[in-house]
């Protein structure tokens, strides 16, 4: 038996998304109040990020990290495939459907999330630049049919496919990442599918426990 105190993650000490959930250890917050199981959590610096000691724990210097025992994880997707795999709650038991959710879980981090980082990075990165205003329409472009396909999946259904998964976590957390953006007000039914993934206690958990990190922060 596990000692279920041991997990730690890591978090940003001072999240550039000031507090709106967005920064990956939220995904992995969420799995793990899914799952019921608690962690304790290091917060880093930038600095700290690109320090050896976290560069032991993830070769790119980023969070999220998963420590249990002498388990080390890095890359958000994997920390909550190991989540799903290891406690009841995220993946069905029966083996076609765990692998469809599993599927999903690709589907979101593969497929879904590349086009919307494509537009987000820029923003943060080349908002000065001629081109920008230009080359944002071009990339939302890219998002839409993504977006309209994902939809006319989902349809009238409340999950992706049958109950809640691994795999609609994943993919609430990286369609949140269009919020703001305008680009949701297009799409009803995505808007509803992410209401619901908000709606969960556990994701509201997860949610403030990321946010009192930034409003610990915000008060000194
Ligand atoms: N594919 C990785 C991406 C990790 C990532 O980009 N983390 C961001 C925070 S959400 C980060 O650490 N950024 C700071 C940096 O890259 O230096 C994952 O899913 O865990």
């Amino acid at each position: 038996m596990e000692d279920s105190m041991t997990i730690t993650i890591t978090a940003f000490a001072q999240s550039p998304d000031r507090g709106r959930g967005l920064a990956r250890d939220m995904r992995v917050r969420w799995a793990l109040e899914e799952v019921g199981q608690p962690y304790a959590v290091r917060l880093l610096t930038f600095k700290d990020m690109k320090e050896p000691a976290h560069l032991a724990l993830h070769p790119f210097g980023q969070i999220p990290t998963y420590e249990d025992g002498a388990l080390v994880l890095f890359e958000s997707g994997s920390i909550v495939f190991h989540i799903a795999e290891r406690h009841a709650g995220l993946l069905p038991d029966d083996a076609n459907a765990r692998a469809r959710a599993i599927t999903w879980m690709f589907a979101a981090l593969s497929t879904v999330e590349p086009p919307i980082l494509d537009r987000e990075i820029p923003g943060y990165t080349e908002r000065d630049k001629p081109w920008y205003a230009e080359r944002l329409p071009i990339l939302e472009g890219r998002i839409r049919p993504r977006l309209d396909e994902l939809s006319r999946r989902l349809g009238g259904a409340e999950w992706l496919d049958g109950a809640f998964s691994a795999g609609d976590l994943l993919m609430v957390t990286v369609l949140r990442r269009l919020e703001g953006s305008g680009i949701l007000d297009d799409y009803p039914v995505l808007s509803a599918y992410i209401a619901r993934g908000k709606d969960r206690p556990a994701y509201k958990r997860a949610f403030d426990a990321q946010r009192a990190v930034f409003a610990a922060v915000s008060s000194d």
